[in-house]
This record gives structure tokens, C-alpha cells and sequence, in this order.
């Protein structure tokens, strides 16, 4: 599927998304949010991905955030469904029943750096670029950024960043747990690649399982999130992946999950 805005592709088990808008530094506009909104739909319902890598146009930025230039010109009502509609597509990311990568090659900025939090696993490559500048322009992070970005980074961290706009780079982000790993630029999209292949080998109902009870997990108090951990890995019970995971380590051979 092409629709301008994002370009959508299925390779077999893995899917690659990307926000195309590069001379706008890929910047989150209605219509890419809408196009993304889609695109996440059609995803979720092929059962054979199990893996999404999400990237920006060109060399320069992953997202460079929302369209400033077109919210802007908002009123009360545009914005308040733009900023829902924002919500709406990155709470689908978080809750997408496959592993979501962000490939982040460039400038990560508000919005961008929100769409990259809202993936499971984030990788750079040397020159990214990530911060939350969204207080210099009046407003604070509105896509779960003041949200997203504590638990990953912590309270300190994550509030210096907010309250001075800092830019951290590759090796910074890194060192703080924002980003999972900084490649050179020239393996960038084969490390993501691979790692995709790699989680392609697992059984997609325990990704899907496993990646509920992380996010869902760490919402509860520890008990509670204990008690629901109990009660997802009885739902993999229900599958015929354990039934084949399990077999196959007893029979001594490699797992076919369907
Ligand atoms: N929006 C619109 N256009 C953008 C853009 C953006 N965020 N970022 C870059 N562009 C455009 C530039 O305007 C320029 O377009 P032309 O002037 O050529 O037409 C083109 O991309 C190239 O950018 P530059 O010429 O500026 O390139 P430089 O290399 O000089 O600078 C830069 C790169 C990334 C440092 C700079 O472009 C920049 O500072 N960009 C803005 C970064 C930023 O502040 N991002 C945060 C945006 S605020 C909400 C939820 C979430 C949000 C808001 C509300 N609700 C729940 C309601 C999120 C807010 C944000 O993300």
C-alpha cells in the first residue's frame, strides 16, 4: 500500500512503515496521523506480522515533531481533535499485539521522539537527535511524552529535558536508557532488520502476550502485576505455540510456530 504520507510494506513476517514527509522533516500532520492510523489497522489485522519497523523519510530525521506550521492555525475544536486523533494512533502503537522498532535516524523532536517512545524498542544511529522542545513553543508534550519519557528515563531526567528543551544525542540517550542501541549509520537499517528477523522466530502469540503484560504490568502495584503476569502465562497455555514450543525442545528440534 502507498498513500504519499506513509509508506506501508509486508515482507513476509515483518512490516516496514514510513513517515514520508522529508521536506517537512517528516513533521506528524493530520494527514500522516491519519494515514498512520490506517496503516496500524491493516497491521494488526495480518496475523502473519510479527514485527513493525517504523522509520522517517530521507537521512535527516526520524520525526522532527507535529506540524507546527499547521497547528498553528488551529482553533479549540481542530486542535482538540488533532491532539485526540494523536492519541488515538500512538495508543495503538503501545498496544499493537506485535513487536514495533523504531528506526530513528536523525531528529527526534516532540512529537517524534513521543511516536519513538510510544514503539517497544528504540534504535539510533550516531547523528539522532531526541528531545521534547514543546515548552519553548507554548504547550508541553501532549502525545503521553510527560508520561512515556519519566518511566524510561526517570523523573530527574525526564523533567530537565522537558524544561530546557535540551537536545541528547545518540550516545547520551543511551547512556540513559532512551534508545536500546546506536549503530553506524551505514548497518542502521540491517541491525533493525535482523533484530526483526530474530523476534520473527518467536511465537507471535507469546509476543503479543508478553508485550501486554510488560505494558500492563507496569501500570499495577508489584502483586497485582504478579497476579496478571499468573494469568497471562495460563493464557499461553491456550496455544497451540506453547503446545509447539515445548514439544519441539523435548523432541530436540527447532519450533515451527504458525
Ligand atoms: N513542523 C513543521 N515543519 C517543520 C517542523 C515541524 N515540527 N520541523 C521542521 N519543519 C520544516 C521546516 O519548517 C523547514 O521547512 P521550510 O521552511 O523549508 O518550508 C523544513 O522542515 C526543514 O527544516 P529546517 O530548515 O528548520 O532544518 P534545520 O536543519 O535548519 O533545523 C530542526 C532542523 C529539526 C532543528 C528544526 O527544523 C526544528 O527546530 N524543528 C522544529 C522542532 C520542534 O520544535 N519540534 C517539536 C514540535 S512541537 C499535542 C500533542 C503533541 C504535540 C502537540 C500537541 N496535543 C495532544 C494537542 C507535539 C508537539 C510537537 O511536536
Amino acid at each position: 500500500m502507498q498513500n504519499n504520507v506513509v509508506l506501508y510494506e509486508q515482507k513476509g513476517n515483518m512490516a516496514y512503515v514510513t513517515i514520508n514527509r522529508p521536506e517537512a522533516l517528516n513533521a506528524l500532520n493530520g494527514r500522516v496521523l491519519k494515514s498512520l492510523n490506517s496503516v496500524l489497522d491493516l497491521i494488526r489485522e495480518t496475523d502473519e506480522i510479527s514485527t513493525v519497523i517504523i522509520k522517517g523519510a530521507g537521512n535527516k530525521a526520524f520525526v522532527a515533531g507535529a506540524d507546527i506550521k499547521e497547528m498553528s492555525g488551529m482553533n479549540c475544536m481542530e486542535a482538540r481533535a488533532f491532539s485526540k486523533l494523536g492519541q488515538e494512533v500512538f495508543n495503538k502503537i503501545e498496544k499493537l499485539p506485535k513487536a514495533v522498532i523504531a528506526a530513528v535516524n536523525g531528529f527526534a523532536l516532540g512529537g517524534g521522539c513521543e511516536l519513538a517512545m510510544a514503539c517497544d524498542i528504540r534504535i539510533a544511529t550516531k547523528k539522532s537527535k531526541f528531545a521534547l522542545p514543546e515548552l519553548g513553543l507554548g504547550v508541553i508534550p501532549g502525545f503521553a511524552g510527560t508520561q512515556r519519557m519519566p518511566r524510561l528515563v526517570g523523573k530527574g531526567r525526564a523533567k530537565e529535558m522537558m524544561f530546557t528543551s535540551k537536545q541528547v544525542g545518540a550516545e547520551e540517550a543511551y547512556r540513559i536508557g532512551l534508545v536500546n542501541e546506536v549503530v553506524d549509520e551505514e548497518n542502521f537499517l540491517n541491525y533493525c532488520d535482523e533484530m526483526a528477523k530474530t523476534i520473527g522466530t518467536r511465537s507471535k502469540a507469546a509476543i503479543a502476550i508478553c508485550k501486554s503484560s510488560v505494558n500492563e504490568g507496569m501500570e499495577l502495584d508489584i502483586d497485582k502485576a504478579m497476579l496478571h503476569e499468573a494469568d497471562l502465562f495460563g493464557l499461553c497455555f491456550s496455544t497451540e505455540d506453547q503446545r509447539e514450543g515445548m514439544g519441539a525442545f523435548i523432541e530436540k528440534r527447532k519450533p515451527i510456530f504458525k
